[in-house]
C-alpha cells in the first residue's frame, strides 16, 4: 500500500514537473505568436502604404510619360519650323545680297545714263544754238563760213569774236569736208611769225598737209604767209597767200562733246 502511494506520488509530481513545462512551454509560445502578430500587422501596414505609393508614382509616372511625349512632339515640331525658318532666311538674304547687289549696279548705271543724258542734252543745246546761226556741224565741231571778205588777220578777229578759231585741218576727211564748200577760204595756217615754219593759229606745228603741187611758194618772192584752200577741186588744195589779201573765211569751234 505503500509502495502504490510512493508509485502514485512519484507519478503526480512527474506529471506535475510535465504540467509546469508545459505551462511555460505555452507562456513561451503565446507571447511568440503575439509577438509575429504584431510583427504581421506591421508588415501588412507597411505592405499597404508601399501599394499606395506605388500607385501614386505610377500615376505620376504615367502623367510624366505624357507630358514628356508631348514635349517630345512639340519639341520636334519646332525643330521642323526652326529648320524650316533658317532655310527661309538663308534664301531671304541671299536675295536680299543679290538684290543689293542689282540696285548697286543699277544705281552706277543711272549715274552713268543721267551722265550721258546731261552730255547729251548739253550738246544738243550747243547743236541747237549753232544751226540756228547757220553753222554746220561735222565730227564733234561746228563750222561758220563767211558772207564777205576779210584778211586772213580780220578773218582771225571775227572767229574769236564768235568764241571760234580759223579752221584747224587735222585730216583729210576734215579736209575733204572744207573742200565740199567750193570757195576759196582763208585756214588757220600760217608761217608769220618764222618763214618756212608753218602753224595752226592755236599753236600746233603743222603735222599733215595738203598743200597743192608747187605750194607753198611765196609766188614771185611776194610773203605768201597765210594759207587758204585755192585749189578745192583737188584733195591737195592749200596755197600760201600775202594775208592782207580779202578771202572768205571759215571758223571752227570744237564742241568738246
Ligand atoms: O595770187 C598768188 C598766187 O598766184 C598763183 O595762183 C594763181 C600761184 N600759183 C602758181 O604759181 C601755180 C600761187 O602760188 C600764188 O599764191
Ligand atoms: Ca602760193
Amino acid at each position: 500500500m505503500e509502495a502504490k502511494s510512493k508509485s502514485l506520488t512519484a507519478e503526480r509530481d512527474e506529471m506535475m514537473g510535465s504540467l509546469k513545462t508545459c505551462t511555460s512551454q505555452k507562456t513561451a509560445l503565446s507571447t511568440e505568436r503575439d509577438s509575429l502578430k504584431r510583427t504581421n500587422s506591421a508588415i501588412e501596414e507597411k505592405s499597404k502604404r508601399l501599394t499606395s505609393e506605388k500607385e501614386d508614382l505610377s500615376r505620376r509616372l504615367n502623367s510624366c510619360t505624357s507630358q514628356k511625349t508631348a514635349l517630345t512632339a512639340e519639341r520636334d515640331s519646332l525643330k521642323r519650323t526652326n529648320t524650316d525658318t533658317q532655310e527661309k532666311l538663308t534664301r531671304l538674304q541671299s536675295e536680299f545680297t543679290k538684290q543689293r547687289a542689282e540696285l548697286h549696279s543699277n544705281t552706277l548705271q543711272l549715274t552713268g545714263l543721267r551722265r550721258e543724258r546731261d552730255e547729251l542734252q548739253t550738246k544738243l543745246t550747243v547743236f541747237e544754238r549753232y544751226s540756228k546761226q547757220s553753222w554746220t556741224y561735222f565730227s564733234g565741231s561746228f563750222y561758220y563760213i563767211s558772207t564777205t571778205k576779210k584778211s586772213w588777220r580780220d578773218s582771225q578777229y571775227d572767229c574769236w569774236g564768235k568764241g571760234a578759231d580759223l579752221v584747224i585741218i587735222d585730216n583729210k576727211e576734215e579736209n575733204a569736208f572744207v573742200r565740199k564748200f567750193q570757195k576759196k577760204l582763208w585756214i588757220g595756217l600760217s608761217d608769220r611769225l618764222r618763214e618756212g615754219s608753218w602753224i595752226w593759229q592755236d599753236g600746233t606745228p603743222l603735222r599733215t598737209s595738203f598743200w597743192y603741187p608747187g605750194e607753198p611758194n611765196n609766188f614771185r618772192g611776194t610773203e605768201e604767209d597765210c594759207a587758204e584752200t585755192k585749189y578745192y577741186d583737188y584733195e591737195n588744195s592749200w596755197n600760201d597767200v600775202e594775208c592782207t589779201n580779202a578771202n572768205f573765211w571759215m571758223c571752227e569751234k570744237k564742241t568738246g562733246v
